[in-house]
């Protein structure tokens, strides 16, 4: 039929194969190939058993995504894929799935319908839908908890965390697990199975009785605090729960109900956008498709503080030995035993086995010299945030590092270019702008230099893939896209502050959003000296007579610097829980005094926009100057650097949502009343509201303009 799929005869048994890559997902013409195919096979007498089977890297890989734009604006129709699996359930012959690499989503769904399952070893399955916002749609909420029982089905729907092979054997998910060749395998199976009656998942209901309903009421309660703000685990919740209060054909019933409602709502448009932008950031366009990056077997990290240690965590743990520099014994010992506390924590966790820590930690070579140093193929810089002192640094390494090497520096803020200027290959020279704890965070900001050179681009962007980061391109200013961006965030909530609400009141306001953490306990978890540190480095490019935020610099000159002194923004206990300070009330009351400005009550809407909407409106200059490549690249690093909540897709999709016209208005109120120093619109956001566009279509349109 359609060259997405096709039959063949191995003696009595028919395979389908799907050939869609690269995911083999359910893409239009797909779920009718296989039911016409499987109606061919049905009619073959000489046919007793059917395999489907997965072409390439994968079983299927799920339901299209990009299909879910297309329906939600109207320009396809909404196709239910439960005819396609009834058809599988009752098909008269035996269906064997065989399944390798992924079975997700609608894939695991229809893997579900068919009678039997022979998975290969390290194949991969699970209902990641809540991850794009939505629940299992083609049956997998009722299906699933009559072969994995109710308690497992509701942790994977619910969590949308993927299960191995075996585990899924051992479920009842699988019949069998093959070891050597699939296909074989499953020919075998299948031959074994083709007198045997096909037995019909949706009819399995022993495992449905085990159910408790307390189970669910505690599964609603640890997902309202998990998933904070996410409507679809929710969802998933009284999805599964359906299954065991109702027959199955009612239970689909509900389970597209609650389906539709998730994929019309913004939270599944804004995850499916970070699905589609954490793929898209990869892509650097100008920079050849076939450039290679150098490879890297080992590296070096120059510091063993907090950043210097967690970046050489990251290379041990993606197997790449890297030598850890420090200047004294002590501080070596402090970096090393950070390190191992760290592996004891995970290991503790049962995340890591003792033998893997073991492993890992026995990748770093704690030392004082540059020994070594010149068989590395990267040298990462992460000293004290100061352009001086890293310069020196890069003048030392520049001495010995081999001439392919990569000389990168961990700098969060500062001009790439001025560092590079302390060498004589600023091409060799980049950023990599890592997030603390390092080895936990996802995001790499990597800061192309004027002179860097497009394969040690590829080499940085390539190397955070390895290392299991999700790597974006900036361009070199101060603060690069992040922090640039973060500096008029955390202003407002400065003078939010200063103005009359409570540091408690803004931090909640922002978490009430969904952020992960407040702007202010952001400031106290990463030290108010660091900022005050960077605002010295930067004072000079300051505009004279602009208001600035006072409180910051009054905490740090009495030396409240956050978490790390136990008393910044909050007080700190011993276990660095929060509290309010009545301090600060007091203080922020003198710098109002001494700034002139009468303090009032502020609601949290004003909270809110002014600091979402100052990210906003400096994510558009980041644009226009190029420094982000396309808005998807803000919303990126802003949902796994910044803990901006993914469901609302990123701080420029989030505008998008609200409608630029609108964030625009609200930009232009806040010039008038604070002035335009401050909140003057940028011209890109101005521009795109008045023409009626949004940054999601500049994006397009520069995509477009690139390939
Ligand atoms: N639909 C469309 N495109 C997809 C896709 C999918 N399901 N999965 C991957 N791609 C594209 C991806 O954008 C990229 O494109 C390329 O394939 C390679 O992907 C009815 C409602 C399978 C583990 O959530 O988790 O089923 O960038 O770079 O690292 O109930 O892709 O090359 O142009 O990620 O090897 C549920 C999503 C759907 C699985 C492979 N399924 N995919 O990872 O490659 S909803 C999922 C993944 C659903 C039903 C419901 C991963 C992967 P491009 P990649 P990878």
């Amino acid at each position: 039929m359609t060259e997405l799929v096709r039959l063949t005869r191995h003696g009595e048994v028919a395979v389908i194969t799907i050939d869609n890559p690269p995911v083999n997902a359910l893409s239009p013409g797909v779920p009718e190939g296989i039911e016409a195919l499987l109606h061919e096979a049905t009619t073959d007498s000489g046919i007793r058993a059917i395999i489907v089977i997965g072409a390439g890297q994968t079983f299927i890989a799920g339901a299209d995504i990009r299909e879910f734009a297309k329906i939600v604006s109207g320009e396809r129709p909404r196709l239910s894929l439960y005819p396609f699996l009834l058809a599988i359930e009752d098909c008269p012959k035996p269906v064997v799935m065989a399944i390798h690499g992924t079975a997700l989503g609608g894939g695991l769904e229809t893997a579900l319908a068919g009678h039997y399952r022979v998975i290969a070893a390290g194949a991969q399955m699970g209902q990641p839908e809540v991850k794009l916002g939505l629940i299992p749609g083609a049956g997998g909420t009722q299906r699933l908890p009559r072969l994995a029982g109710v308690a497992k089905a509701l942790e994977m729907c619910v969590g949308g965390q993927s299960i191995g092979a075996r585990e899924a054997v051992e479920l009842g998910i699988g019949d069998k697990l093959i070891e050597g060749d699939l296909l074989e395998g499953a020919l075998a199976f299948a031959r074994a199975v083709a007198d045997k009656p096909a037995p019909k998942t949706r009819e399995r209901n022993e495992k449905l009785a085990t159910a408790h309903p307390a189970l669910f009421a505690g599964a609603r309660e640890k997902t309202r605090k998990a998933a904070r703000g996410m409507t679809a685990p929710l969802a998933a919740i009284d999805a599964v729960e359906a299954a065991t209060q109702m027959g199955f054909a009612d239970g689909c019933r509900r389970e597209t109900e609650l389906f539709d409602e998730c994929l019309y709502s913004s939270q599944s448009r804004a995850l499916i956008h970070a699905f589609f932008g954490e793929r898209s950031v990869a892509k650097i366009p100008g920079l050849p498709k076939d450039l290679k990056p150098f490879e890297i077997t080992r590296a070096a990290v120059i510091g063993a503080g907090t950043m210097g240690g967690g970046i050489a965590m990251t290379f041990a743990n993606a197997g790449i030995p890297v030598l850890l520099k420090e200047t004294s014994n002590e501080a070596l010992e402090r970096g090393m035993q950070t390190i191992r506390d760290n592996y004891a924590k995970t290991t503790a966790k049962g995340r890591l086995s003792p033998a893997d820590a073991e492993q890992r930690l026995a990748r770093i070579t704690p030392q004082l010299g540059y020994d070594g140093f010149e068989r590395a193929e990267i040298i990462v810089e992460a000293v004290f945030e100061n352009t001086a002192v890293k310069k020196q640094v890069f003048s030392e390494i520049e001495k010995i590092a081999q001439p392919g090497c990569v000389l990168a520096s961990n700098t969060s803020s500062l001009d790439i270019d001025e560092i590079a200027s302390a060498t004589h290959r600023p091409q060799m020279v980049v950023g990599t702008h890592f997030f603390s704890p390092a080895h936990v965070m996802r995001l790499l900001e990597v800061v192309r230099g004027r002179e860097t050179a497009p394969q040690v681009i590829a080499t940085a962007m390539a190397l955070g893939k390895r290392l299991g980061k999700i790597a974006i391109l900036a361009g070199n200013c101060p603060g690069f896209i992040g922090n640039r961006m973060v500096g008029p965030y955390l202003r407002e909530a400065q003078f939010l502050v200063e103005e009359g609400a409570s540091v408690e009141q803004v931090n909640q306001a922002l978490c009430d959003f969904g952020m992960a953490m407040g702007p202010l306990a952001v400031d106290d978890l990463a030290g108010l000296d660091i900022g005050w540190a960077i605002r010295k480095e930067f004072a000079r490019y300051e505009k004279p007579g602009v208001r600035r935020p006072r409180l910051p610099d009054v905490l740090c000159k009495i030396r409240r610097f956050g978490q790390k002194t136990g008393r910044g923004w909050s007080l700190y206990d011993a276990d660095r829980k929060p509290s309010p300070d009545p301090e600060i009330a007091e203080l922020a009351e003198k710098a109002a005094r001494d700034a002139g400005i009468s303090r009032r009550a502020i609601l949290d809407e004003e909270i809110v926009d002014r600091c979402i909407y100052a990210l906003v409106n400096e994510g558009a200059r980041v644009l226009e100057d190029g420094i982000a490549i396309r808005a998807v690249d803000i919303d990126i690093a802003y949902l796994y650097g910044y803990g901006f909540p993914a469901w609302r897709g990123g701080p420029m999709f989030y505008a998008d949502t609200v409608g630029l016209a609108r964030v625009l208005a609200r930009i232009e109120e806040f010039e008038r009343q604070h002035g335009a120093d401050l909140w003057s619109p940028a011209p890109l956001l101005k521009r795109l509201a008045h023409a009626g566009q949004n940054f999601a279509e500049f994006d397009r349109k520069k995509e477009a303009a690139a390939y």
